[in-house]
Formats: structure tokens, C-alpha cells, sequence
């Protein structure tokens, strides 16, 4: 018997019992998908509200959305979205009265403190936006970096909604002169007796990234829950997710990149072998990347003679993705995708479809996809030490099979 998994729902695939999986002829997949379970860590309490059929816990401050969990229709779900402290979250107590959090914002004409509530007295803006972390992908590094094995749940496609960076600069008199980057500072309380600089979440990106950046208090229509950086985050369109600064306390205008280690030696591409310094690049504009989410080789073996929606999300970091290929036959032979749903922006995700009829065999499904500006997904991971930035197309293809 062959059964197109993908027609069943996912919430009896994944939580279904073995009897039910037997019943459905899923015998084989139910092993795995039982081990899996047995295996599967409780979600940590303070995102306790999460769905947690669509999560990986890897740990108690890190997440992966399931790959097989990503849908069709453009936005990830809060309860779904991956999650990565780099540090605890801090205390709940701050989101008690959100409008009260302040943010310091420095390196303007007239630098002071601003509550929430100020902020959404002078702007207001939404945009939507790939948050994606840079490490997403690293787990397909044969290297096996230190670090999260992210796939491909480390990043969600998120509407912000907050006041423009912008609007706020000019209400306190613009930028100083001769300040070349936007420093954000995360508002953890850091442990005593260790060196903050050494600990602390503070990152630099070009000053320009905030003619479309946000100070962000609600997402996917709510408050930004605690665990996404609530009451107020930094949203930097384009940029990799540790660039989006969780409970910011302070936004600053700097002349020089921030000097905390996480700036200076964290997140730098660095050779394989090597260490992190301030000589390499950073980790900064995401680039032009897609992925198939369905059909998975965990979706089992597909009906012969009846046709594959083969689907997925496409991106392309500070420049909007222009189009998807498909291949069927692991990269030999490429086919336009279509793009379908609603345009959101430059900045967010688009979801693709390419359908097939596939005879009886085995298949190795990949997606490559462009942005306006030219680029194309490359086939191969550019090697780092720690696992950054993979976009490889190969590494993100997917193997099924048809009988
Ligand atoms: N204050 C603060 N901001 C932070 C982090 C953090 O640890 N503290 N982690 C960063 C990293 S590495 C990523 S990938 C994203 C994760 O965002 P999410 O947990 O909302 O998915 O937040 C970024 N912003
Ligand atoms: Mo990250």
C-alpha cells in the first residue's frame, strides 16, 4: 500500500499513535517517529505556549521550527517560530507594563531615554521580514561546527510592527556627525563578576540599515512575546537574526563597531580551523537563499502517478527574491517555480510550488532561487569555521521516493 503522506494531517503524523500509523500503513515511519518522541525534551517554560508538534528543543534556549511544520500561507505562526537566547531571557516582570520599558537612544543631536509609549507617539510602520538565524543550515556542515545543528527551522517569515528608526532619529535631531553604525544593546540582566563586555548582546550594523529599521513592540498581531523580545526589539530588515536586538535597552549611534565580544569575535566568518576576530567579515545581510518543504523523505514513499506539489520559501535578504528553480533530478535540470499567495515585501519570504507528475523512482528534489539584484543561490556552502550563512542549494535538496 503507498499512502501520500502529505494528505494526512500533520498533527496525527506527529503525535499519532503506533497503531494509528500502522493502521495507515506507516508502520516502518512510526519507529522513527516513536524514537523520536521518546527522545523529544519538554518545551522550557517560558514559551510553554508554543505547539510543540512543531518544534525541535534542542535546549532550553534554543528552538527549531519542524521542517515538515513550515506551511503555505507566508507567515510563521508565532507558536511555531524557532528560538535562540543567546543568554536567559530575562524576567517576565518586563513585559508587566510594556509601555513603561525605556530604551536610551544615543549618538543623536539630543540623546535621551525614551519610553514605549513615547516611541508610538512618533511613527508607526509594519513590514514583514525573514528573521533567521546565522547559523541556520550549519547542521548540514560535514565539519560539524560547534553550535546549534540548525536545518532549516532556525529562521520564520514575521510581521513587525513598531516605529521607524528614522522617525526616532529625527525627533531627537538627527545623527551625529561621523557615526558610521547602529549599535543595539539587549536589556539582560548579565550575572556579576564576569567581565559584561565578554557576555552582553550588543551588535553594530551600517548606520543606513536604519532607514528601514523598526523599534518593533508587536508581532504576527500581538505584543512580541517575552521569549521574541518584548516589550520592544530592534528589527534590522535583511540582516541575520542576531542583528535583532530582544528587549533593547539601548540604540546608539557609534562611531566605531560595539567592542563586546559577540561584536568583535562572535559571528565572524571565519576559516575553518581558525578563530573568530574583528579582521573578518561579520555576520551581517542575509543572502539569497530558498528550501523545499514539502515533499520530505519523512512524508514516506509517494503515490506513483499522481502529481507532487513540490513547495517551499524563497528569500533574499536586502534585495527581494525574483524568482525559484526546481530541480527533480539533484541539480542536472532546472524548472521555473511559480510563486504563489501575496507579495509581502521586499523583505519577506515567498512561498513556491512547482508540481510534478513523478513516475516510480527516487528523486532528489532541490530549489535554487534569485534575487533582483543577480545572485544566485550557489550550489556549495561557503566553509566556516562556525557554520555560518549556508545557502548551498545541494545541502538543502531533499531526497524522496515515488512507488
Ligand atoms: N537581546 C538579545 N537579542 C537577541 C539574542 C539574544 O540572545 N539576546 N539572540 C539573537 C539571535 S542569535 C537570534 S538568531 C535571534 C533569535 O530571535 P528569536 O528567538 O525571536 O527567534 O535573536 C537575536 N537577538
Ligand atoms: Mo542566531
Amino acid at each position: 500500500m503507498t499512502v501520500a503522506l502529505t494528505s494526512l494531517p500533520r498533527r496525527r503524523l506527529l503525535t499519532g499513535s503506533a497503531a494509528a500509523l500502522a493502521g495507515a500503513g506507516l508502520a516502518s515511519w512510526s519507529q522513527g517517529a516513536l524514537a523520536q518522541a521518546a527522545a523529544a525534551k519538554p518545551l522550557p517554560a517560558y514559551v510553554g505556549w508554543k505547539n510543540a508538534s512543531d518544534v525541535i528543543v534542542h535546549s532550553s534556549t534554543t528552538l527549531e521550527t519542524k521542517r515538515s511544520a513550515f506551511g503555505t500561507s507566508g507567515i510563521t505562526p508565532s507558536n511555531q517560530l524557532y528560538l535562540r537566547n543567546n543568554l536567559p531571557a530575562p524576567d517576565a516582570t518586563i513585559v508587566a507594563d510594556r509601555d513603561a520599558w525605556e530604551v536610551t537612544v544615543a549618538g543623536v543631536k539630543s540623546p535621551r531615554k525614551l519610553t514605549v509609549r513615547e516611541l508610538k507617539t512618533l511613527g508607526l510602520e509594519t513590514v514583514t521580514m525573514v528573521l533567521q538565524c546565522s547559523g541556520n543550515g550549519r547542521g548540514f556542515f560535514p565539519s560539524k561546527p560547534s553550535g546549534t545543528p540548525w536545518t532549516v527551522g532556525a529562521a520564520g517569515c514575521v510581521v513587525w510592527s513598531g516605529v521607524p528608526v528614522r522617525a526616532v532619529v529625527e525627533s531627537l535631531g538627527g545623527v551625529s556627525a561621523g557615526m558610521r553604525f547602529m549599535t543595539g544593546t539587549g536589556g539582560e540582566k548579565l550575572p556579576e563578576g564576569i567581565d559584561p563586555k565578554s557576555i552582553m548582546v550588543e551588535r553594530s550594523v551600517p548606520a543606513a540599515a536604519m532607514q528601514d529599521a523598526l523599534l518593533a513592540w508587536e508581532m504576527n498581531g500581538e505584543p512580541i512575546p517575552l521569549a521574541h523580545g518584548g516589550p520592544l526589539r530592534l528589527i534590522v530588515p535583511g540582516y541575520q537574526g542576531v542583528n535583532n536586538i530582544k528587549y533593547i535597552k539601548q540604540l546608539a549611534f557609534t562611531a566605531q563597531e560595539s567592542d563586546a565580544k559577540i561584536m568583535s569575535h562572535g559571528y565572524r566568518m571565519s576559516p575553518p580551523g581558525g578563530k573568530g576576530d574583528p579582521s573578518q567579515p561579520s555576520v551581517q545581510e542575509m543572502s539569497v537563499k530558498s528550501w523545499i518543504n514539502s515533499p520530505l523523505p519523512e512524508s514516506g514513499t509517494l503515490a506513483a502517478g499522481g502529481t507532487v506539489q513540490i513547495q517551499g520559501v524563497a528569500f533574499g535578504g536586502l534585495h527581494a527574491v525574483k524568482g525559484v528553480e526546481v530541480s527533480i533530478d539533484g541539480g542536472k535540470t532546472w524548472q521555473k517555480a511559480r510563486f504563489i499567495g501575496p507579495d509581502m515585501g521586499k523583505y519577506a519570504w515567498r512561498q513556491f510550488v512547482l508540481q510534478a507528475r513523478l513516475p516510480a523512482g527516487t528523486y532528489t528534489l532541490a530549489s535554487r532561487a534569485t534575487d533582483t539584484a543577480g545572485n544566485v543561490q550557489p550550489e556549495t556552502r561557503g566553509e566556516n569555521q562556525s557554520g555560518y550563512n549556508n545557502t548551498s542549494w545541494a545541502d538543502h535538496a531533499v531526497k524522496v521516493t515515488v512507488a
